[in-house]
């Protein structure tokens, strides 16, 4: 729980997609602020010992098993299932440490409807980035930027929080249609929900933050894949997907209308 400027208290919860990560999620889950009030394991079909592990580590943590595949539908998943006003997303290899939880919640009590998390902007940070990875992560948010009319310094890092209001402008594909996979199941959840946020007229705030390599285990990352994918995802949002508004707690308190003239 925490106290919201008016002093109302907030449920908070975290969202966490794992696949293999039996030697990570302890790490992750032991480092949990006291704020936190439910810790959601999204599991991915793992075939380790990453539950047992994650359920030895935080005996109430909830174990949400997902109904297609990648990251992107693990998440859809865990939303669904979160109760919190305010909701986390955080990896569970390790990379990104719950530690920093404390200053996204104070950037939403502060205001902002989402927190993006940056490691490029002041305070920030990456054990996990080379020279040409940051350079095309300033390609893309420089794209995004100018497409959107978003002022993003990290498109593609996934710990971000927000309140409930957001689950709204996401618009994520319902993860109760069973079979085949839907746009937004995959790694293009991040870019996607980033440019959905920017567009629905949310306060977007950034909290700078540290990215560490994944504790254990062979990364996944590959740098001309990853950011072609991205790339795909600005495209397909720019020309496929309107705008969706969302009553979020800023606009519905201080602003007037929303603004939606962003094509
Ligand atoms: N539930 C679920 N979790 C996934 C899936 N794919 C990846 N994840 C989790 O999503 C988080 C991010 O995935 P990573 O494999 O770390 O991807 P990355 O950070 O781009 O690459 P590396 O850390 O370098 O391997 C981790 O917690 C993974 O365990 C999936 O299909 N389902
Ligand atoms: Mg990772």
């Amino acid at each position: 729980m925490i106290h919201a400027a008016n002093s109302q208290l907030f449920r908070v919860s975290v969202v966490v997609p794992a696949r293999n990560e039996e030697q990570n999620i302890a790490w992750v889950l032991d480092r949990m602020p006291s704020e936190v009030d439910e810790v959601i394991l999204v599991d991915g079909n793992s075939d380790d010992g990453t539950i047992a592990a994650a359920q030895r580590s935080r005996p109430d943590i909830i174990v949400v098993h997902q109904t297609r595949r990648g990251k992107g539908n693990a998440l859809a998943c865990g939303f669904q299932r979160a109760t919190g006003h305010y909701i986390v997303m955080i990896d569970a290899d390790g990379s990104m440490d719950p530690v920093e939880i404390g200053d996204y919640l104070a950037a939403l009590v502060d205001g902002a409807d989402y927190a993006k998390g940056s490691r490029f902007t002041s305070g920030g940070g990456s054990d996990d980035i080379t020279a040409l990875r940051r350079l095309g992560n300033a390609f893309l948010n420089v794209t995004t930027n100018v497409l959107f009319r978003s002022r993003f310094s990290d498109l593609c890092y996934g710990y971000n929080a927000f309140t409930r209001e957001c689950l709204e402008a996401f618009a994520l594909p319902d993860p109760h249609t069973a079979g085949v996979a839907q746009w937004g199941d995959g790694f293009e959840i991040e870019t996607m929900i980033n440019i959905r946020v920017a567009r629905s007229g949310a306060a977007v705030r950034e909290v700078p933050s540290y990215e560490y390599e994944r504790r254990f285990g062979q990364s996944n990352l590959n740098t001309f894949r990853d950011g072609f994918r991205v790339l795909r995802t600005i495209v397909t949002e720019r020309f496929t997907t309107a705008p969706q508004a969302v009553a979020t707690a800023t606009t519905t308190a201080s602003r007037p209308a929303f603004v939606l003239d962003l094509d």
